[in-house]
C-alpha cells in the first residue's frame, strides 16, 4: 500500500471515529433530557444530599384516545355551560366546575389505560371516628369503576372499620405513631407520604390524592380530577382579596408569602396528582417544615402554609372548584352547584389531642 493510501485510510479511520464520537455525546444528552422529562426527576433537598427517584413511563397523561364510538355533546368555544364562574386560571390550568366536562367522556378516555389512584388519609387519635362514613362514602363516589387503593395512617389499626370494596379496589392499614400534638400529626402527614411513593407506590399507582379523614363524599369525584399536580380551592377564601388568605406571613419561614402575591388560598386537606409531582411536593414541604422547625417556627397552618407557598411556585396543572372540598358548616353558595367532598362538623375539644 503506498504511503498516499496509508493517509487517506488513517484519516478516514480518524473521521469515522470522530462522528462516532459526536453521536455518543448526542445520544447521552439526549437520553439525560428524555430521562428526566419522562421519569422523577432528581430532588434535591436542603441538606444537600440526594434522593434519586425513578418512576414508569406516563404515557396516558400526554396522549387521550376517545372511543369511536361514543355519542356526546357537541362543545362550543363560544358558548360556555358555566359563565358564573372562572374556569381557567391565568396561567391556563383548567378550574373543575360542574357543568364544564363531559364524565362519560373523560372515563371512556381514560377507562382503556388501566390507570390505578391511590388515597392517602390520616386517622391518628380520636379521629378514628371518621374512617368509617370517610370509607363508605369514597367507595360511593371516589373514582368508581377504577382501580383505587387506599392508605389508612393511624396508630389505632384495631379501630380500622372494615369496608366492602368493590373488585380492583382495596385498603391497607399503615401503622405510625401517636402524638400528644394535633399540629404534628398533621404536618407529619407530608413525610409520610412522601416516604409511602418512595417505599410502596412507585412504579404501582399512576395518581395519588392526599385527603382529610374528617370528610365525606356526597357527589362524583372522578377522572375530571385527574393532572399532574392538582390543587382544591379553599372554601372559605374563594371570593377574598389574597391579602385577607391566611398565608405564613412571618420572613423567617421557608413558608412565607409576601402582602401582594398569591393566586388562590388552597386547601391542606385535598391534593393530589402524578406521583413523581407529589413526591416532589411532599419533600419540599417536609424540607421546608424541619428547616423551620430548627429555627422554633411553625407555620401559621401547618402543612398547608408550605402546600400553598409550594403552589405559588409550582403552578398547580389542574385547579379544583371548592365543590370538591366544602365545609358541612357552611350553606352551600350558588356557583356550587354540587358539593362532592365536604368537612364533618366537629368539635375540636373532644377530638383532638390538644387544643
Ligand atoms: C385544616 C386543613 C387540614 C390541615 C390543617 C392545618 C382543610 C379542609 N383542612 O383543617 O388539611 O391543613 O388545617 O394543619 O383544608 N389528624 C388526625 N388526628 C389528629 C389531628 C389531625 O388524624 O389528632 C389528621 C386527620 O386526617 C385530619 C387532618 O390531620 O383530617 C387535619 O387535621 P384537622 O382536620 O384537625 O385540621 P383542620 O380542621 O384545622
Amino acid at each position: 500500500m503506498s504511503f498516499k493510501m496509508h493517509l487517506l485510510t488513517g484519516r478516514t479511520v480518524a473521521v469515522i471515529l470522530l462522528v462516532l464520537l459526536l453521536l455518543g455525546v448526542l445520544y447521552s444528552y439526549i437520553w439525560r433530557h428524555y430521562r428526566d422529562g419522562i421519569f422523577g426527576q432528581e430532588v434535591r433537598p436542603a441538606d444537600g444530599s440526594s434522593s434519586r427517584v425513578d418512576f414508569t413511563i406516563v404515557n396516558h397523561w400526554f396522549h387521550l384516545v376517545a372511543s369511536d364510538y361514543l355519542e356526546y355533546q357537541q362543545p362550543s368555544i363560544v358558548q360556555g355551560s358555566r359563565t358564573d364562574v372562572v374556569t381557567v386560571t391565568p396561567w391556563l390550568a383548567p378550574i373543575v366546575w360542574e357543568g364544564t366536562y363531559n364524565p362519560q367522556l373523560l372515563d371512556s378516555i381514560y377507562r382503556p389505560q388501566n390507570i390505578s389512584i391511590a388515597a392517602t388519609v390520616f386517622a391518628v387519635g380520636k379521629y378514628t371516628k371518621f374512617l368509617r362514613d370517610f370509607l363508605e362514602t369514597a367507595e360511593q363516589h371516589f373514582f368508581v369503576g377504577f382501580k383505587v387503593h387506599v392508605y389508612v395512617f393511624t396508630d389505632r389499626p384495631k379501630e380500622v372499620h372494615q369496608v366492602k370494596m368493590a373488585a380492583g379496589r382495596q385498603l391497607t392499614v399503615v401503622p405510625v405513631p401517636g402524638s400528644n400534638r394535633w399540629q404534628e400529626i398533621s404536618a407529619r402527614r407530608m413525610e409520610l407520604i412522601q416516604t409511602l411513593i418512595e417505599e410502596k407506590l412507585q412504579n404501582h399507582m399512576d395518581y395519588i390524592f392526599c385527603l382529610d379523614v374528617d370528610s365525606k363524599f356526597h357527589g362524583r369525584w372522578g377522572t375530571e380530577s385527574l393532572g399532574a399536580l392538582v390543587a382544591v380551592i379553599h372554601p372559605g377564601y374563594y371570593k377574598d382579596d389574597r391579602s385577607k388568605f391566611p398565608y405564613e406571613r412571618r420572613h423567617e419561614s421557608t413558608a412565607y408569602v409576601a402582602p401582594g402575591k398569591g393566586d388562590f388560598y388552597y386547601c391542606g386537606g385535598a391534593f393530589g396528582g402524578l406521583l413523581q409531582e407529589v413526591h416532589r411536593l411532599a419533600n419540599t414541604c417536609r424540607t421546608n417544615f424541619e428547616a423551620d422547625a430548627k429555627k422554633g417556627i411553625e407555620a401559621a397552618w401547618q402543612e398547608e402554609s408550605h402546600l400553598n407557598r409550594y403552589m405559588l411556585i409550582n403552578k398547580p396543572t389542574k385547579v379544583l372548584s371548592p365543590e370538591y372540598l366544602w365545609q358541612d358548616f357552611k350553606p352551600r353558595n350558588p356557583e356550587v352547584r354540587i358539593i362532592r367532598f365536604s368537612g364533618v362538623i366537629k368539635n375540636y375539644a373532644d377530638i383532638r389531642p390538644n387544643v
